[in-house]
């Protein structure tokens, strides 16, 4: 079996690296696909059965791309929707299905998605004009929160608007580019978490649910511990994945994030692909989340998801949390977690994240 994946940044680093004896026995190679060089899978170019493919993502690139593989994988949403369909048409199966990523690609139309299959969400709305902004605002007040729809994540592209003065700020720098934003209220949430898992030959498979903690729309702490969240809000967020999944019925790994407010939970948003707030796995789980999306993908045998350890994911964020930042509270944990640091091969531009520290219960 020959596996593409598309993306060479930590995702698909990551997804390599946790390739085990038995699902290298069952691949032949594994083609990663670029348009950069300087990415964290530039690490793997020595690595027997890995080939790393730099192109612009154009048709040509990516159906040259494309014969070469059996299946195809992703580790970012954001690719050209078009290009994918034509490579569909090809003999080349993608995973997860890619008519489920056109649904979440625009966060708006995923939104809309799920309200209309009645999963939870928050308020939100679409934004076509200053008029439904005002309107949006005399219903839910502020703060609120414009997102980019398409092509962000890791906090960019979202700006929280907490009075009058920032919103006309805020229009006047965008009144070109309005219509590609939309709106939410601000979920004064009492916890923010996530789940993570697959669905496979009609089960679905899933870890405990994660709290998270974010720090300007970016994810700086997970958190996994038998205690952390409350039973009646871990079977609500396991009920409402197995319904989200009967519906997003394709293999590969799925994570959604949900806020807890006032005991009811809601879905912030959803991922195709391996999470950030699942990281955690690496060091605290039976398999990590990485090898369960290859052994999704590859229809593998799935064992019971569990964690066999209590612990932390801190990331590594530049300009915003740093590995000194994360050392210094490991001070007061260390005698009970062993710590593992995982860097990504980035450089420190912007708020970026570089890497991660994984703090293990012993
Ligand atoms: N990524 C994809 N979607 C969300 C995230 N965080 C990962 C992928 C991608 C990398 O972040 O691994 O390649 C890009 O990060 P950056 O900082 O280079 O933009």
């Amino acid at each position: 079996m020959n596996i593409g994946v598309l993306g060479g940044g930590q995702l698909a680093y990551m997804i390599c690296e946790n390739i085990t004896k038995t699902i290298f026995n069952c691949i032949e190679n594994i083609y990663i696909f670029s348009d950069k060089k300087g990415v964290p899978c530039d690490l793997l170019k020595n690595i027997d059965k890995i080939t790393l493919i730099y192109g612009d993502y154009n048709l040509e690139n990516l159906l040259k791309f494309s014969e070469k593989c059996d299946i195809i994988t992703y580790e970012f949403e954001a690719i050209d929707i078009d290009l994918l369909k034509n490579i569909n048409k090809t003999e080349t199966q993608i995973y997860p299905d890619i008519k489920y990523l056109e649904i979440i690609q625009d966060k708006f139309v995923q939104k809309e998605f799920l309200k209309n299959n009645n999963l939870n969400v928050g308020p939100y709305s679409v934004i076509n004009n200053t008029d439904d902004i005002y309107k949006f605002i005399e219903n839910y007040n502020y703060p609120i929160i414009i997102k980019a729809r398409c092509g962000s994540f890791d906090g960019r592209g979202n700006i929280v608007i907490k009075n009058e003065i920032e919103l006309n700020e805020w229009i006047v720098d965008n009144k070109d580019l309005i219509e590609n934003y939309y709106m939410e209220a601000y979920i004064n949430f009492d916890n923010e978490l996530s789940i993570c898992g697959c669905k496979n030959k009609s089960v679905i498979n899933y870890y405990e649910p994660v709290k998270n903690i974010h720090k300007k729309s970016i994810l700086i702490k997970t958190e996994y511990n038998i205690d952390t969240i409350k039973v009646n809000i871990k079977l609500k967020v396991k009920n409402l994945y197995e319904k989200l999944l009967d519906i997003f019925d394709t293999k590969g790994v799925i994570c959604c994030e949900f806020f807890e407010y006032n005991n009811e939970i809601y879905i912030n948003e959803i991922a195709l692909r391996v999470h950030n707030t699942y990281h955690i796995t690496l060091d605290c789980c039976n398999i990590s989340q990485f090898e369960l999306h290859l052994r999704s993908i590859l229809d593998l045998e799935i064992p019971q998801l569990s964690f066999i350890k209590n612990g932390y994911m801190y990331n590594i964020i530049s300009n915003l949390h740093t590995k000194e930042d994360i050392l210094d509270k490991y001070e007061e944990l260390k005698e009970k977690y062993a710590m593992k640091i995982k860097m990504y091969n980035k450089e420190a531009i912007g708020v970026r994240k570089i890497g991660h520290i994984n703090l293990i219960e012993i």
